[in-house]
């Protein structure tokens, strides 16, 4: 697969009264040649997204209304919509993670101990009331109708009156978070999954992993008994290398690991490689390994620049090498003065009465998009290999839908990309979008596929996403006296084969349910033969 780089001399002459110099420098055209295995499957995708606060919320644009102890500045409904929709309509972020309940000291939901029973709740008590729960419910609502699949609450602060550290503290947190889910439930978004704490490491609300651990073992099962299905999510802590000992003590505990749907952390202030701890957990105990707080403002504390595709060069990183399979980004919206902490910006008057002046996308709102846009929750990542590092490339199969997407993070050249692409079906074309310093989701003419391989320029500082819908996948059937043998690509991994006796009515088809064995690029399920005819097919 190796190729010579190919070479191209710029030369500029300069005339000076009494000299005469002759300036050279080679510049690499840094071609690569990138394969792309639908052979290998690695982790299942569960989608991108981004923390909330409510558009009121003061912190958001940094000011306050005394008269009405909200933000100064204020979005109409249509103009919080128009914003909604370019967050999950346009960019399909999927995942929405409030930041609640947002407790001023002595102010929280319990803002102090409804009764000396943690086992019994006495409802008026609590108080739900705008930011603390109730206007991120409705938020969650708003989201959820176009598209969002997945939210969680990430309790910022507990109670004041709180302890962390005996069997009664963590049944009155237990307590605490049931209520919250429990409201959740009432108003219509049950959640699928719910954060201990945000950040346990930190000081504001420090967690040790036993007692999340604790916590997690009295409320799964109150979850169960309220016929919830929430699923928690842990420790979402300040950095993998504190996640990690935090999650090795959650997860080491049979019961508690059973309630667990799902590891995170954030990125602040160690390198990126420390993902790796996490990594290794994630694969130990089969559970998926969501990134769920960072942002291009301390991307550079993670030895990443700080240049709007940088943030690219993380997404790749996460998903390519660490298998994440969730990225969040620290927020979806927030005021211009928080600088690249979100994908869109809330523009307001710095004057006056400060008002609303509408949103600009920022680039990493597009680079992100690369990705959202197209690899939607259920997909699987493929293996994608390049012979040059400085073209990053990652490959997803939702089957029939293929995507590649391909960050050129070099600082100059506009190499030509050689793909070539294995255990797939043969396909005619490929159909590139690229974000680039002067693109946006810009949609380029479709590139031919030949041979299963296709030739792209990528841009220095680009990110093309290529997608092509595959044929379906093929199911083979092959009988033998004894035996009846399926088999279908390991690359259709979201398939599994269905059976029924008879094709006259629609709706006899039964899952077969056996395992399958994986042989060379097939799955392969071997069933006995029994005298009745049998008809076979392959379903998503
Ligand atoms: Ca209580």
């Amino acid at each position: 697969m190796n190729r010579p780089k190919r070479k191209r001399i710029s030369c500029a002459s300069l005339f000076g009264r009494a000299t005469v110099a002759l300036v050279c420098a080679v510049v690499e055209t840094q071609a690569a040649d990138i394969l792309i295995d639908a052979r290998t499957v690695f982790q299942r995708m569960d989608g991108f997204g981004a923390s909330e606060r409510v558009f009121d919320d003061p912190h958001v644009f940094d000011n306050f209304n005394p008269a009405t102890a909200r933000a100064l500045t204020v979005l109409s409904t249509n103009q919080q919509d128009a914003v909604l929709d370019r967050l999950y309509i346009d960019l399909r972020l999927t995942r929405v993670r409030p930041a609640s309940p947002d407790t001023a000291v002595g102010a929280g939901i319990e803002p102090q101990n409804d009764n000396t029973d943690p086992n019994v709740s006495d409802p008026t008590k609590f108080n739900f009331t705008w930011k603390s729960l109730d206007a991120h419910i409705e938020y969650i609502a708003r989201a959820r109708q176009r598209g969002v699949s997945t939210w969680f609450l990430s309790p910022l602060n507990r109670e004041t009156w709180m302890g962390t550290t005996t069997t009664n503290d963590a049944a009155e947190y237990a307590e605490w978070l049931l209520a919250q889910a429990l409201r959740c439930q009432a108003l219509g978004v049950p959640l699928p999954y719910l954060s201990v704490a945000n950040e346990p490491s930190y000081s504001r609300n420090t967690l040790s992993g036993a007692f999340v651990r604790d916590v997690i073992k009295i409320l799964g099962p109150k979850l169960r008994a309220a016929n919830l299905p929430t699923l928690l999510v842990v420790p979402d802590d300040v950095r993998s290398s504190d996640a990690a000992g935090k999650t090795q003590i959650i997860l080491a505990d049979p019961v508690a690991r059973s309630y667990v749907g799902a590891l995170a952390t954030h990125l602040y202030d160690e390198s990126l490689t420390n993902v790796t701890k996490m990594r290794l957990l994630s694969e130990q105990y089969g559970l998926p390994l969501w990134m769920t707080e960072f942002s291009l403002a301390l991307a550079g504390a993670v030895n990443l620049g700080n240049g709007p595709f940088d943030y690219a060069g993380l997404i790749h990183e996460l998903l390519g090498t660490y298998n994440v399979s969730a990225v969040d980004y620290q927020w979806g919206f927030f005021g211009q003065w928080e600088n690249k902490s979100q994908l869109v910006i809330l523009n307001h008057d710095t004057t006056g009465a400060q008002s609303y002046t509408g949103y600009t996308l920022t680039k990493e709102y597009y680079v992100t998009g690369q990705y959202s846009k197209f690899v939607a929750p259920g997909a699987y990542r493929i293996r994608a290999d390049s012979t040059n590092s400085t073209i990053k490339v990652t490959a997803y199969l939702d089957w029939p839908q293929l995507t590649i997407v391909a960050f050129n993070s070099a600082a100059s050249g506009n190499p030509a990309v050689s793909f070539s692409l294995a255990g797939l079906p043969a396909i005619s074309a490929v159909i590139p979008v690229r974000t680039s310093a002067t693109e946006n989701w810009a949609s380029l003419p479709a590139i031919n596929v030949t041979g299963a391989t296709f030739t792209a320029t990528l841009p220095h500082q680009s990110v093309t996403t290529f997608n092509a819908t595959l044929p379906p996948p093929l199911l083979n059937i092959a009988r033998s006296n004894e035996t009846v043998t399926l088999s279908w690509p390991v690359a259709a991994a979201n398939f599994r084969p269905e059976e029924t006796g008879q094709l006259t009515t629609s709706n006899t088809w039964l899952s077969v349910t056996n395992a399958p064995a994986v042989a060379g690029d097939q799955q392969v399920v071997t069933l006995l033969r029994n005298p009745a005819t049998r008809f076979f097919r392959l379903r998503k």
